[in-house]
This record gives C-alpha cells, sequence and structure tokens, in this order.
C-alpha cells in the first residue's frame, strides 16, 4: 500500500468521535438540539425513525452524536446499544409536557442503569422548550424526576439545564458543561494497554505488540493467549462479538471481525469502553483493505497512541 493511502486510511480513524447519545420522549427536541449543534439555527424536523449519527467538532474535540428516535418501538428496541456504547447521555424534556413527565422520568432512570457499569460516563439533563408559556419551572421537574439521585452514582458527572432552542437560552452553557466535561473524561478514559493481540480466526496469533515481551511474561501470555483460543472457538465465524474478562491484574478484552480475533490487555482500573473504542476503530481499519505486517503495526501503533521505540512486536507464532 503506498504511503499516500496509509495515511488516507489513518485519517479516517480520526474521525470516529467521542460517542453521545441523545434520549427523550417524541417530540421533546431532541433533533432540533442536534440541528442547532450543526447549523445555529431553530428547525422543526420530522420524527426520528430510529437512529441518526451526525459527527461534530465541539471545540477541539471530535464527538459522534446519535439522535435516537423517541417513539416507544425504538425505546424498546435500539436504546440499550446506544446507551452502551455512549460515553455519555443527554437526555432532553419537553418542558410544557407535563402530562409525560412521569413516563420521562422512567425512561431516564431506566437508561442511566442500563449505562451504570462502572466506567465513567456524563449525563446532561435539558429541560426544553423553557420560551412555553405553559413550561413547567426547572424546580419541579428536577424534583419529580428526582434527579439529586444521580449523585448516589459515583462515576457520574451530572448537570441539568433549563434551555429553549427556539430563544438559543442556554444553549451556549450546555456546549461550554459538554466541552469541559468531555475532556475530562477522555483523560479518565485513557487506556494504555500493556499488550495487543492480533490472530487469525482460528485463534492462532499473527502480530503482537507489547509494553514488554510478551513472550517473557509466560503466565499473562498463556492466559491470554488461551482466552482468545476459547473466543475463538466460542465465536465461530461470528463478527463483530465482544467479551471482557476480568483477571486479578489486568481486563482482557477480545473482539471478532470478519477475519481476525483482537486482543487487548489492560489494567484494572483502565476503561474497557475506551478500549473497545479502540478495537472497534482497528477493525474497521484492518479489515477492510488487505493489509500487510507493516501496515498494520503502523494502524495498531497509531490508534493505540503507543510507543514506537518503547514497545516489542513479535510476529506469527511466539515461542514460549
Ligand atoms: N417552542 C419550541 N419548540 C421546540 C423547541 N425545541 C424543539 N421544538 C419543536 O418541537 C418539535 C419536535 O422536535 P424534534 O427535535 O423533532 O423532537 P424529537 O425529540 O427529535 O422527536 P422524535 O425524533 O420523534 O423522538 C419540532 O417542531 C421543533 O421545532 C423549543 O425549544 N421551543
Ligand atoms: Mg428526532
Amino acid at each position: 500500500m503506498s504511503k499516500k493511502k496509509i495515511s488516507e486510511k489513518l485519517l479516517s480513524f480520526e474521525k470516529k468521535g467521542i460517542p453521545l447519545v441523545i434520549l427523550g420522549l417524541p417530540n421533546a427536541g431532541k433533533t432540533t438540539f442536534v440541528n442547532r449543534i450543526l447549523t445555529g439555527k431553530f428547525t422543526s424536523p420530522k420524527p426520528t425513525m430510529g437512529v441518526q449519527l451526525e459527527q461534530y467538532e465541539l471545540f477541539d474535540l471530535k464527538v459522534n452524536i446519535f439522535d435516537l428516535g423517541g417513539q416507544e418501538v425504538f425505546r424498546k428496541t435500539i436504546w440499550e446499544n446506544y446507551i452502551k456504547l455512549a460515553y455519555g447521555i443527554i437526555f432532553i424534556i419537553d418542558s410544557s409536557d407535563r402530562e409525560s413527565l412521569l413516563e420521562a422520568k422512567e425512561e431516564f432512570w431506566k437508561s442511566i442503569k442500563l449505562k451504570d457499569n462502572g466506567d465513567e460516563f456524563l449525563i446532561l439533563f435539558l429541560c426544553n422548550k423553557a420560551d412555553l408559556e405553559n413550561s413547567m419551572n426547572l424546580e419541579e421537574i428536577i424534583n419529580t424526576v428526582e434527579i439529586y439521585n444521580l449523585a448516589m452514582i459515583p462515576n457520574a458527572s451530572f448537570q441539568f439545564f433549563k434551555i429553549s432552542m427556539q430563544t438559543g437560552e442556554n444553549f451556549d452553557s450546555v456546549l461550554y458543561w459538554l466541552q469541559n466535561q468531555l475532556s475530562k473524561l477522555i483523560q479518565k478514559r485513557k487506556v494504555t494497554p500493556e499488550s495487543f493481540l492480533l490472530a487469525d480466526r482460528d485463534g492462532l496469533p499473527i502480530l503482537s505488540i507489547s509494553k514488554k515481551k510478551l513472550s517473557d511474561k509466560i503466565s499473562l501470555y498463556s492466559g491470554f493467549l488461551s482466552a482468545i483460543q476459547t473466543f475463538a472457538k466460542k465465536t465461530f465465524n461470528e463478527q463483530n462479538i465482544i467479551q471482557f474478562i476480568m483477571s486479578k491484574d489486568y481486563k482482557f478484552i477480545l473482539r471478532s471481525s470478519q477475519s481476525h480475533i483482537f486482543g487487548l490487555v489492560i489494567k484494572t482500573d483502565e476503561s474497557h469502553e475506551e478500549a473497545r473504542r479502540l478495537l472497534d476503530i482497528l477493525a474497521d481499519l484492518i479489515d477492510k483493505t488487505s493489509t500487510s505486517y507493516d501496515d498494520i503495526k503502523k494502524y495498531t501503533i497509531s490508534v493505540l497512541n503507543l510507543d514506537a521505540d518503547k514497545c516489542v512486536i513479535e510476529h506469527g507464532y511466539i515461542n514460549q
């Protein structure tokens, strides 16, 4: 592959931003919010059918915004997957819709429970349509939804705002909060992998890149390898399966793709969601092109942010 092509490919992974999900009942103003971020204008969109992905640069951060349809059929089917993938939830309610407030409350807490898996995450609760005369005041909404209970979730950073997409009330404060919190979150979620291993679909190692020579760390190496082989058997030919395994000192993240098995070892206190995101990016890059060892090495070192001079690269069957 030419140098130019490689750099083009590398650019594509940089486009993958931090995933945020926008939730709320139908007509809350979710798509209007996203449109305002993208265009600065107030709009009147049609109901969202399923999911709409928008990429946006919030100051210097790349963000992937998943705008989900609020109808019950989508809440029951697609919400869960996106909630689990997201680093933060933006929950929007229509402050003028008193009748639906309890339903919104129920959906909100259901979503928080799905998200709360130990990793740090963000919650932004937006009481929209403050411009409407019959809109409820912030205190009433906060008390009914019992937002203060979020304080009991130690790994969540949260905030709430009264906003109007029509007048733009508090819109800048919301973006400022998001940008600030996302920068902090990315620092907290940073992973410095101990080891990366690429295997074929049978679980046989093709390449490993590690902080220390993997074959010198016998117990880590054999544990990692047997986890990959068991995973290869279990997933057979199924793609995009993810498995997380905890050991005493490490977390193993395994991912299958069309032609490879990817494995990453991180420390127990590091974010497995960030590790998963990195493996998703790598799988995308490596699977879509016929790649040489050299390309794979470049992609991996770059995506995992490894120090090329300090890591040990071993090819093929690694001798114990
Ligand atoms: N008055 C007023 N209307 C708003 C505001 N925000 C959104 N709307 C209107 O509310 C309606 C619904 O907005 P959407 O953004 O489509 O709602 P949604 O939450 O994306 O709805 P679904 O996609 O069906 O889940 C549109 O007509 C918007 O123009 C606001 O702050 N004030
Ligand atoms: Mg919508």
